[in-house]
């Protein structure tokens, strides 16, 4: 059975359990919720404490399995699986949806926002945007959680942005093989699912991304150095199909929510503590955790206004009202 037939029967199984009626055994409802990163991370931990909290909460009548490691869908995947109801809920990338709207990536603009505190000022302000996006592409949203900020990994010393020209780059989202191209590294498109390998097999030999990601790739097995850029802080958006959502009984609805809240609240606060650990795991597995030099610096905040320039030219009034908001904050 394919994977659409297996959810179509699911939902039958479903309306058959319900018309059976009170007597009957509780009504089940099953959802699929396809992830791309590894059972380990915090994210995925995080997506497993919420099934959990929602099996308590409905006691059992509603059952959440969460498929980690893109074993169901590769991560550029997921969000389409779940607008066409091939899963009823998902976690990505936001910013790996930038091209369907710029406020997808308003989090991967350079520099912006590049603490948590900051990262989390920036969400409350797109926010609203961002939530009737997806409500407009048949989504609703239910938490959000940041990546621990970003920096670069290589196997040399970089000590300014010039020393990056022709690294075979990994990007994983637009903006980061738009680095690629202002440094004159070659972007390759890798997720991290298939990061370990790409490593591996020396296909990448440069990147940005978080101390997290680099601790999942064991990235120590192929390169030494970490520049701790804190270039910005990428967030997961985790959804649910609108129709699955409006389908369960308002109580379930109501426990759907609420645990997504508490989600949200771990889900912040794990960025913040897990950053520290897997910044301490990087060193002792040998690698460089390395504060980037003043050129270095200087060189990215170059890079990261060209960014910010594309992103705005993007986002338009829209865009621009959402940055001022935030400034203010
Ligand atoms: N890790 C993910 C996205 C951002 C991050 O820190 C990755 O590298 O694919």
């Amino acid at each position: 059975m394919n994977l659409h037939m297996r959810s179509i029967a699911r939902w039958g199984m479903t309306a058959a359990a319900l018309a059976l009626g009170a007597g009957a055994a509780l009504a089940q409802t099953e959802w699929v919720l396809p992830s791309a990163y590894p059972p380990a991370n915090y994210h995925t931990e995080n997506l497993m404490q919420f099934a959990s909290d929602v099996d308590a909460a409905t006691k059992g009548e509603l059952k959440i399995t969460v498929h980690p490691g893109a074993a169901l869908f590769k991560a550029p995947e997921i969000k389409r699986a779940v607008q066409t109801g091939q899963a009823q809920a998902g976690e990505v990338l936001i910013s790996l949806h930038e091209n369907e709207n710029p406020v997808f990536g308003i989090d991967v603009v350079p520099f912006l926002a590049t603490s948590f505190e900051e990262s989390k000022k920036l969400w409350e302000a797109s926010k609203p945007t961002v939530e009737k996006a997806l409500d407009e592409q048949g989504l609703k949203l239910l938490y959000t959680t940041p990546w621990p900020p970003q920096g670069i990994y290589t196997k040399k010393d970089v000590n300014t942005v010039e020393d990056l020209k022709g690294l075979k780059w990994r990007a994983y989202n637009v903006g980061t093989s738009r680095i690629a191209e202002l440094v004159g590294a070659q972007p390759v498109t890798v997720q991290a699912a298939e990061l370990p390998q790409a490593l591996a097999t020396g296909v990448v030999d440069g990147l940005m991304t978080s101390s997290a990601t680099g601790v999942d790739s064991k990235i120590w097995e192929s390169l030494t150095h970490y520049y701790d850029t804190q270039a910005w802080i990428p967030k997961n958006v985790i959804f649910v199909n609108k129709g699955a959502f409006e389908a369960l009984d308002p109580a379930v609805q109501t426990a759907v929510t609420e645990a997504a809240a508490a989600a949200e609240e771990r889900g912040w606060k794990l960025g913040v503590e897990k950053t520290a650990a897997y910044m301490e795991t990087l060193k002792s597995n040998g690698m460089q955790v390395l504060a980037p030099s003043e050129e270095l610096k200087s060189g990215l905040a170059e890079v990261g206004a060209q960014l910010t320039e594309d992103w705005l030219s993007k986002a338009g009034d829209e865009g621009k009202a959402i940055v001022d908001a935030y400034k203010k904050m």
